[in-house]
Parts: C-alpha cells; structure tokens; sequence
C-alpha cells in the first residue's frame, strides 16, 4: 500500500476512507501470519502498515473500534495487556547471597514442626534470568498464559505465548492444569536483538531479562513472534493431579509432556552436595546459551512443600542463591570516537584490559554523547565493567570516590576526529553527526558497504584492504575501483599474483550485477537492501530513477515518503551525477536484470522454470553464483541450499561435493554448467 499521505496532514474525511480498507488488509496479512502460517508480505510490509494505523488512530482517537487490529490482544483500548487474576498466586522468593546464608536458613527451615525429616532431600535448579510465567490448559489444550503481574493479578499474554516455539499448544494427555516457569531470551538472540537495535537507533535492553520481558508484553504478538523467546518450566501448583510426589518428578513429567524443563536438576542431600552444585554452576555460568543469576533450592518432597506453605510473602520451601555479580574495576585511559559510514559519531571507552565473565576486555561502546556525559565518564576514572546479558561489556559505574583530583569533566568533541568539520546534531538525535560528504572515514566506510555482500557483492575486498588503496590514493570513489590495475594490486599488503588476479575478477564481476545492487551500494539514507529492490523492479534502470521526482518515488508500493524524499534528494547532487556517469563509464550495469514486477511475474506463468526447485552447487566458470541465482529467480525457479526428495535440478559446477552425491542418491537431475548456459542462452 503506498503511503498517499504523511498522518499529521491527513483530514479527519480522509483518515475515515483509509482506515477501513486498512484495518482490512492487516487482519487478512495476520491470519496470514497467525493462522495459516503463509504470509504473503514481508515482516517490514506489516510493521509499517500496523505502525500507520496505530498512528491514525492516535490522531483520531474517535475512529478507533475495538475490533481494530491494534485492539486485538484482549480488545484494551488504553494500549495495555488485559488483567489475569491468578486463583493460585505467584509468589516471588526469598534470597541469600552466600553459602553460608543458605545452610542457615536450611537450618531453621529444619527447625520447623512441619519438617519430619532430619536432613531433607532438595532439589537444586538454575535461576534463569527471564520473568515468570503461568500457562494453563483445560482438557490438554493451552488455553490462557500469563506473566506474574503483582503476584495476584498478571498480564494476559496468551497471544503472545503462542509463538513461542518450545510451549506445547496441545498435550499429550487431555490435563486441565496450570503450569509455571520461567520465559527467557537466549543470550544470542539478546546479542542480535540488541545489536540489531543498535543499528537502528533504538534504547538497548540492558539485559535479557529486560529484552524477554519487552518482547512478551508486547500489543503486536508478532513482534514477540519474531523475538527468539524460550522457557523453561519449573512448577506445578496442583501436583497432586499430575501423581507425583516429588519435585524432580514433576519436572520429569512435564518433560515428558513436551514441556522444555532445564536439565541441570540435581536431588542432593548434603551440605557438600550443594557447596559442590554451587561451585560447578558458578564455574559453568559463562558457558551456558542462556542467563542465570543464581541458584533455587526447594525441599523435594511435595507433601512437606505443602506443609511448611509460605510467610506473608514468601514460600519456606524454597530459595533463590544469588550469584555475586560479576563486575571488574577498570580505568578509562581514552574515549575514541568512531565516524560511521553515515556519519554518526560513537565513543568507546578504551580500559585497561581484565578478565570479565570469561573473555578479555578493554573496550565498552558509550553508544552516544549523552549516555557518556549522564555516567560523567572521565579519562582516569575507575569504572565498574559488567557484562550486559553475559555478552556485551558495558561501563555499570564510575567509583568516584577513586577520581584523580586534578580530574576534568569530559569535553565532546565539536570536530569530527578524522575531517576535522563541525559535528551536529541533526533534528533531536541524540547522536552526533559529521555531515562532512569527503569525510575520509565515511568514505572508507562507504566503500565497504558499496562492496558488501548484499550490495556490489565484490569477494575479498574488505575494510582493511578498502583501507590501503585509500592511503595509496589509488581509489577515491567507487568508480576508481573499477579502474585498479593488476600492477597497483601488487603493491598491497602480502598481495601477491593469484590474490590480485582473484580481486580483479571479483570487482570484473561485479559489472554485470542487476542495478538494485548499486542502488543499495550507494548508501542512499533509508534505502535498504528490500527499497532497492522494490525501486530497481518498479523502474527497471538507475536513469528512470534519477529522472523520477520525490513523489513518483514515493508513490511506488511500499515505499513511501520518507525514501521518495531521500533518494530525490541524493540524486539531485551535481556530484551524484558526476559519480553516476563515471560508474557508466566504467562499465557497470545501470538495468535490472531481475523479473520486472508484475508484467514479468505474469509471462513467468509461461516460463519453463516457474516453479521448479534449483540448488546450485561447485564452482562454476562462467557467471558467479549470484548471477546464476539471479537468473533463475527471475525465470519463476525456487533456489534452495540443499537438496531434499523436492528438489528438481541440481546445477553441478566444478568441484561439486555432497549435494550431487545426495541428488545421485535420491535421483534427482544434474546438469553441468555447460547444459545450464545453453538452456539460458535458449531462453533468450
Ligand atoms: C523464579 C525462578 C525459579 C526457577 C528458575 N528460574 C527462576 N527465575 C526454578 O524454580 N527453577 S522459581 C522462581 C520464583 O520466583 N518462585
């Protein structure tokens, strides 16, 4: 749907027509989505069609319904989860923070008239660093899941829950139970969410407790369905129901009803035994893929668990051992500031080395200027390092009381480190920008994206080696790297013959890629990999969209706007211009290549290819595999990595390994790249 009109200058007439067909076609992409598995848009596609909405309806509050997909969870309307009263509640626990504090609260536990053993058995389990989470199925279907809330009353969450990969919608046995545990994200997906973030410009989670708790509440369960949550499940209030006795047979049972339960449980009945659990697990915390800030100990009999029951706020029968937490003091000797390739400007805070949760550390990102000047970070300051989520080093504190006394407050810089122009700051970023178009580092940043995978896609041509021919002078745009010889290669760093001549070939190649690759390269604000792409389809060559303006841009689906403006705006540039010339001089391809949209998907229908399901594998001689990919998807065939019963052809370079072996096995269709090229050069 293109975006006829920016929402602040929509009339209330207009806001009116758009709203239905709108609501219409974002329910139909949910079912999609949600029901039938089977979107037929891209995640981008929803989001900005939800987040319109969202924005229509915030202007004008009197069209919102609540059938609107924005009030889908729970049908709310004040952008809130629906209450969930639990009939059981959710406790918290208490906590210790040492061994010794744990063998004392054992020993008035033991004390208690309800305690009919000497020294009980407990079972010991991982404290997963996530948030709690109740889920309930009537006759084995899930039918409600919530978060703890307040104890008393959580957050419906239902929705939500049911993406979440590894909770079983249906069980084995028809139970009508309530289940608990813990909702967690993996520390990878913590990485990448936050990094992904990052990179957008938006508040990182300060760990994946927090990250995990933002991504389950969440209105719009598809984000939740894209954010990689697990559980692990721990509890059972009605055990009785499930004809258990104790608690390592619980978690046996809800492992065998599909439920993820944590497998490092262990019955111990000995203070040695759990000295031993405590110090093996503080030992292999760094190493597992998910966050744990402790240790629970609950007696293991469930009959006595029931008997000792709670205080006002806490059960007696179990508690949290808190790990100390892991931080290392350090000192602040520099503040280096990086230029991106869009000239935002970063600090990074360069510390004496230490040995922090298992790796070694010296660097933490201050992501931005306020960041930096709200900790009141100082050259010579003793600062508190921890690991963000287990990964990512980040400064937790200043020890002021360590500061130097002839310390000063750390000065901005107001120079771009590396041009030497004015930084600003533009509109109300927090980031600081050297809006410099020759600044060297954004240039040489430039140069990196340009050669990228996603975009020109030149093999072994990187930042370092992008670096050298820069302080050789040998390339100043993009253009120049189509003009390198094999002499000037030589001159690089441990180049010698064979690395030159493969680097020419990859830059060689590079020619002849469909223009939504250049069009990404370029680097143009806001257009991304999928624009370009929509762009290079919709216009068929970089001339139709430099001639085109702001609005015939923004007028192409799924554009918009904002990219209409930008790319206009780029290209209204005399040394764009001048840049785009010398491109064509030099030789590259300036059409695409790919299926023209909706003419082309239509002839497709016709071609041999449509639908048959391609792997490519082994060197091929004549085109590189992107091109030969390119080709194929633009005649309608599916190109997959590996090869399955459904695979219908395999193209075999040189040097084919096991996926011909396997299409043998199976047999499936060979060609050798000479059959391929022919048949191409047939097609046209
Ligand atoms: C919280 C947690 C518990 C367990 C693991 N992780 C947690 N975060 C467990 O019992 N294995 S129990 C709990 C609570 O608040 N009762």
């Amino acid at each position: 749907m293109a975006e006829p009109k920016a929402v602040d200058q929509l009339t209330l007439a207009e806001a009116k027509d758009e709203i239905g067909p709108l609501r219409q076609q974002i329910s139909q992409w949910g079912r999609e989505y949600y029901e039938q598995d089977n979107p037929s848009v891209e995640d981008f596609v929803y989001d900005r069609a939800y987040q319109r909405l969202v924005d229509i309806e915030q202007r004008f509050p009197a069209l919102v319904t609540p059938d609107s997909p924005t009030q889908r969870v729970g049908g709310q309307t004040n952008g809130n989860l629906p209450k969930v009263s639990h009939t059981i509640p959710m406790l918290s626990m208490g906590d210790v923070f040492s061994a010794d504090e744990l063998f004392d609260f054992n020993k008035r536990q033991q004390d208690n008239d309800q305690m009919t053993e000497e020294e009980p058995a407990y079972n010991l389990e991982l404290k997963i660093d996530g948030l709690s989470l109740s889920v309930v199925y009537e006759n084995g279907k899930l039918i409600q899941a919530s978060t703890r809330g307040n104890g008393e009353i959580g957050e419906d969450v239902t929705k939500n829950v049911q993406l979440i990969k590894d909770v079983p919608k249906v069980l084995p046995e028809p139970l009508s139970l309530e289940f608990r545990g813990e909702c967690y994200m993996p520390k990878q997906a913590f990485a990448k969410l936050n990094e992904k973030r990052e990179a957008a410009g938006d508040p990182v989670f300060a760990n994946p407790r927090n990250a995990a708790a933002g991504s389950l509440r969440q209105l719009d369960s598809r984000i939740t369905g894209r954010r990689q949550l697990a559980t692990f499940m721990y509890y059972v209030p009605e055990w009785r129901k499930l004809g258990v006795t104790t608690q390592d047979e619980a978690l046996q049972r809800m492992r065998e009803l599909g439920f993820s339960v944590n497998p490092t449980n262990r019955v111990v009945r000995s203070k040695d035994d759990i000295q031993q659990y405590i110090t093996e697990y503080t030992a292999k915390r760094d190493q597992l893929p998910y966050g744990i800030d402790g240790i629970v100990e609950k007696v293991n009999d469930l009959a006595t668990q029931d008997a000792l029951g709670a205080t006002v706020k806490v059960p007696r029968w179990e508690i949290a051992y808190k790990f100390p937490p892991e931080e290392q003091a350090t000192i602040v000797h520099q503040i280096e500031w990086t230029v991106g390739r869009t000239g935002n400007v970063t600090p990074t805070a360069v510390m004496d080395p230490v040995q922090l949760a298992g790796t070694t550390v010296s660097r933490a990102s201050l992501h931005n200027p306020d960041y930096l000047q709200d900790k009141d970070i100082r050259i010579g300051d003793t600062v508190y390092l921890h690991k963000a989520g287990d990964i990512i080093p980040e400064i937790s504190r200043v020890d002021k009381t360590k500061r130097p006394a002839d310390s000063q407050p750390y000065r901005i810089p107001t120079q771009c480190p590396v041009c030497g122009s004015t930084l600003v700051h533009l509109d109300d970023e927090v980031a600081l920008r050297c809006i410099n178009p020759m600044c060297p580092a954004q240039i040489k940043e430039g140069l990196a994206h340009f050669a990228s995978r996603n975009a020109m896609n030149i093999d072994g041509l990187g930042p370092k080696i992008i670096n050298q021919l820069w302080e050789k002078s040998l390339i100043h745009d993009f253009a120049d790297l189509y003009q390198l010889s094999h002499d000037q290669l030589l001159t690089l760093d441990k180049f010698g013959e064979k690395s030159a001549t493969n680097l020419l070939t990859s830059i060689d190649n590079s020619r002849h890629n469909s223009v939504e690759r250049l069009l990404f390269g370029l680097g143009i604000r806001h257009v991304g990999a999928k624009a370009a792409q929509l762009l290079a389809e919709h216009f068929g060559s970089l001339d139709a969209v430099m001639t085109a303006n702001a609005n015939e841009i923004a007028a192409v689906d799924n554009i918009g706007p904002t990219i209409g403006d930008s790319v206009a705006t780029y290209f209204a540039n005399n040394e764009v211009d001048a840049l785009i010339n010398k491109l064509k001089q030099v030789g590259v391809n300036m059409d695409y290549l790919g299926q023209r949209s909706a003419e082309v998907a239509a002839q497709a229908g016709d071609s041999p290819w449509n639908g048959r399901r391609v792997v490519l594998t082994g060197t091929l001689a004549k085109m590189t595999r992107r091109q030969a990919t390119d080709w194929l998807t633009a005649h309608g065939a599916k190109v997959t990595g590996s090869v399955s019963k459904k695979t219908d052809l395999l193209i075999a370079g040189e040097k084919a390994g096991s996926k011909l072996t396997k299409a043998q096995k199976l047999g499936i269709t060979v060609w050798d790249e000479d059959k391929f090229s022919r048949e191409i050069e047939e097609e046209h």
